[in-house]
């Protein structure tokens, strides 16, 4: 794929995840401040700070009247026109590896109309890891088309799962799950970010992806990858959404079924 065959979207969006990745890289590693945000075990650096002025920047400068919302700077309305493009950030997921000098963190950029993704990046700045996917043209990692993985079967698995960071306050406790399907044979991996995790679906690295309460920016640009990777993603959770937050099992479509039902029985 030649980067002159994405849309000006794409571009931009990729331009962005590089140069917020220049900061990121910069600050990891460093001594900084860590501050906690609202809810338990939620932390925020500056670096979440920077990247995010960096990435917003970066795209009003090109498409002025879009929509942004961004994780630390919530909802920023400049457009109300029903087709304006919405775009979807988190500047630093994985914060609490970032900030605890763990070397799994990624920026996470989508473009959204009318609930539907048009492109989405997402660009680990350490292995330098760029994965990019536009809607109908495909989805790749550093230039080379993805596809998920063939894997059929649940003893074959290699599967990373969020743990709770707010078992207390969530109304299912996954542990017992990772232990079920532990038994049953799958290898299980967490690794602290969310957008990563479902990038590694995408490139058919790991097989699937379940995690509870994730923010809308946490998986914006993973949808598109996954769906253009041939993959599967769909919430999972018999409770209603609750705001904002939602549940999500990404697979190579092969084990969605299998998986739903899992999740549905082992609690
Ligand atoms: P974040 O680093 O951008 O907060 C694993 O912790 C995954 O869950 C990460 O993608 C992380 O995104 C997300 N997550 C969402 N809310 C969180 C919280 N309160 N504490 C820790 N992780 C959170
Ligand atoms: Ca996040």
């Amino acid at each position: 794929m030649q980067t002159n065959d994405f849309s000006s979207l794409t571009l931009v969006a990729i331009q962005a995840a590089l140069k917020a990745g220049e900061i990121l890289r910069k600050g990891f590693g460093s001594a900084f401040e860590i501050n906690v945000k609202p809810g338990l075990q939620n932390f925020v650096t500056v670096y979440d700070h920077l990247s995010e002025e960096s990435i917003i920047s970066s795209i009003l400068e090109v498409f002025p009247s879009h929509n942004i919302l961004a994780e630390e700077r919530g909802l920023q309305e400049i457009s109300s026109s029903e087709d304006t493009i919405l775009w979807i950030i988190d500047p630093l997921d994985g914060t609490t590896n970032f900030a605890h000098h763990l070397p799994l963190f990624t920026i996470s950029i989508a473009a959204y109309s009318k609930g539907k993704g048009l492109c989405g990046v997402i660009f680990q700045p350490l292995s330098n890891e760029l994965f990019v996917a536009e809607k109908g043209k495909g989805a790749y990692l550093n230039g080379v088309r993805l596809t998920v993985s063939n894997t059929q079967k649940l003893d074959e698995c290699l599967i990373t799962v969020g743990l709770p960071y707010d078992a207390e306050s969530s109304p299912f406790l996954s542990l017992q799950q990772l232990q079920h399907l532990s038994q049953r044979g799958a290898t299980l991996r967490n690794l602290g970010s969310a957008a990563l995790a479902l990038a590694y679906v995408a490139a058919g690295k790991t097989d699937a992806f379940w995690m509870y309460n994730l923010h809308l920016w946490d998986i914006a640009a993973g949808i598109l990858l996954i769906e253009e990777a041939g993959g599967r993603l769909t919430q999972f959770e018999k409770k209603p959404i609750v705001s904002y937050t939602t549940s999500v099992l990404a697979t190579n479509q092969a084990l969605h079924q299998p998986l739903l039902n899992f999740l549905a029985h082992s609690n």
